[in-house]
């Protein structure tokens, strides 16, 4: 899966992985190169100019580690962007069955997606995982057999199908469908469609039909992989047209390109939660950014390296921090570094996530309004100040605020709110003071907080 894109990536970062220096010449070929490399893999261009604009300016912009080569931080770079292009919310890429049952899951596509075949393995998937008692049916009256394949499918995973009854319009067997999996209580009903040949009129309305009286907890879309900006394609038309919950790609043992996967999320806004790696019934895998990351790019080691470089410099920071707070004193400049250090660390959702028993204060920090781009406010306006009045913030008065103000692009009531804040701090620094280290564990985030 995804071979030819790993080997050409790899390519390009084995010229500069040792490199010491890097020139913005030597950084502007290798962005060449992977651009390429993603235009060969049929990732759509809009993503490919992005994606290459981002690792500029964070290649630029990245820390200096002295114990990684800036080659090495480049993969880093690389490998994080590939994660965030191929990433959605957990909560968007589970399966979302913990409904009222039965929980309903509509699979939609095209002709010979593998429609038939994922109902299958998500079937025998939720029934062996999860525990779960599921019920498939198949809607497609129009291909002779197509219900017997269905049929066969549940057989061999010991999954219950819906009877096969002669001449029932596709909106019976739905009705049937939601009655016997209510009446015989199934947790999940899974309802496989017929496909098209093309995203049709007929084919829309019928799905749209189905979706209404089936009322599903998921729609997901089956689409081949291998066809590449064309299964982005379909997924935006059925999108707009019937509204997804999710993606199934099929086929991605084939794959050596990538493109569908790459290209899918940020385009249609909808997350991959499955995929397909085989004919058998248990080729099937929940998507995962970070893996799937991993195999594009085969350099975890070097991955590994950087992330240990940089948890050790953030050690190393706020070690300083702690010392720094130990003397009592608290200046603008720590401030944004507090600032940027809970940037780094995924912002406050990231910060409040790592730290045990913050769920209490989680409303706190709501309400202050601390939210992610405040922060960035908060740091133009600190950003502003001259080297004096950070060091003394004391010094600002009614028109040096005037002039941060303009100077930030901020009101001078955010002024005032930060200074206030700042103050907060100060005063908690003090107290750490006299708190010592251990008190301020103990105290913790809620003597910052201001409790
Ligand atoms: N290699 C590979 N083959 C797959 C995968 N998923 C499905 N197939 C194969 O693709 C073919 C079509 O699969 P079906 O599940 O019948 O597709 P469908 O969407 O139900 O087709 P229609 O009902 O005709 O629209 C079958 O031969 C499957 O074995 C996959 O992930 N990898
Ligand atoms: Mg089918």
């Amino acid at each position: 899966m995804f071979q030819s894109l790993s080997t050409k990536l790899t390519g390009v970062f084995d010229k500069i992985r040792g490199r010491g220096v890097i020139r913005d010449a030597d950084l502007d070929v290798a962005l060449r190169e992977i651009r390429v490399a993603l235009l060969e893999a049929d990732v759509s261009l809009s993503i490919v100019k992005s994606f290459c604009a981002t690792i500029k300016e964070k290649a630029q912009g990245a820390d200096v580690i002295k114990s990684v080569s800036p080659g090495q931080m480049i993969v880093k770079i690389v490998h994080d962007e590939l994660i965030a292009l191929l990433k959605s919310d957990e909560a968007e890429t589970e399966l979302n069955i913990n409904v009222s049952t039965p929980a309903t899951i509509l699979m939609v596509g095209l002709q010979g997606a593998g429609k038939t075949t994922t109902s299958g393995k998500l079937a025998g998937l939720l029934q062996k995982k999860n525990k779960k008692r599921v019920l498939l049916a198949s809607l497609d009256i129009y291909r002779p057999a197509a219900r017997e394949q269905l049929k066969r499918v549940g057989e061999q995973l010991s999954v219950d199908v819906l009877s096969i009854i002669d001449n029932e319009s596709v909106e019976e067997i739905t009705k049937r469908a939601v009655h016997a999996a209510k009446t015989k209580s199934y947790d999940v009903l899974i309802l496989d469609t017929a496909g098209r040949l093309h995203i049709d009129e007929p084919l829309m309305q019928e799905v749209q039909l189905v979706k209404k009286l089936a009322n599903p907890s998921e729609t997901l879309l089956v689409v081949d992989s291998m066809t590449g900006q064309d299964a982005v394609n379909i997924a935006k038309s059925f999108e707009e047209q019937i509204g997804l919950t999710g993606i199934v790609l099929t086929r991605v043992d084939g794959d050596a390109r990538g493109g569908a996967a790459l290209s899918m999320r940020s385009i249609t806004g909808r997350p991959i939660k499955f995929m397909g790696l085989g004919e058998k019934l248990d080729a099937i895998e929940i998507f995962d950014a970070q893996r799937i990351a991993g195999r594009i790019l085969d350099m975890g080691d070097i991955v590994s390296l950087v992330e240990k470089a940089e948890s050790v410099l953030d050690k190393d920071e706020a070690e300083s921090m702690a010392k720094k707070m130990e003397s009592g004193k608290f200046d603008m400049n720590d401030l944004a570094k507090q600032i940027h250090q809970m940037k780094k660390m995924g912002g406050l959702a990231g910060v409040m996530g790592m730290l045990p028993g913050i769920a209490k204060f989680k409303d706190k920090i709501e309400k202050s309004g601390m939210n992610d781009k405040e922060m960035d406010y908060q740091l133009a306006i600190i950003y502003s100040m001259t080297k004096q009045e950070r060091r003394y913030p004391k010094l600002l008065n009614a028109s040096r605020k005037k002039r941060i103000a303009s100077g930030a692009g901020r009101s001078p009531q955010e002024i005032n709110k930060l200074l206030k804040q700042y103050e907060q701090m100060s005063k908690a620094v003090k107290k750490m003071k006299k708190m010592g280290m251990k008190g301020m564990m103990r105290g913790g985030l809620g003597a910052l907080m201001g409790r």
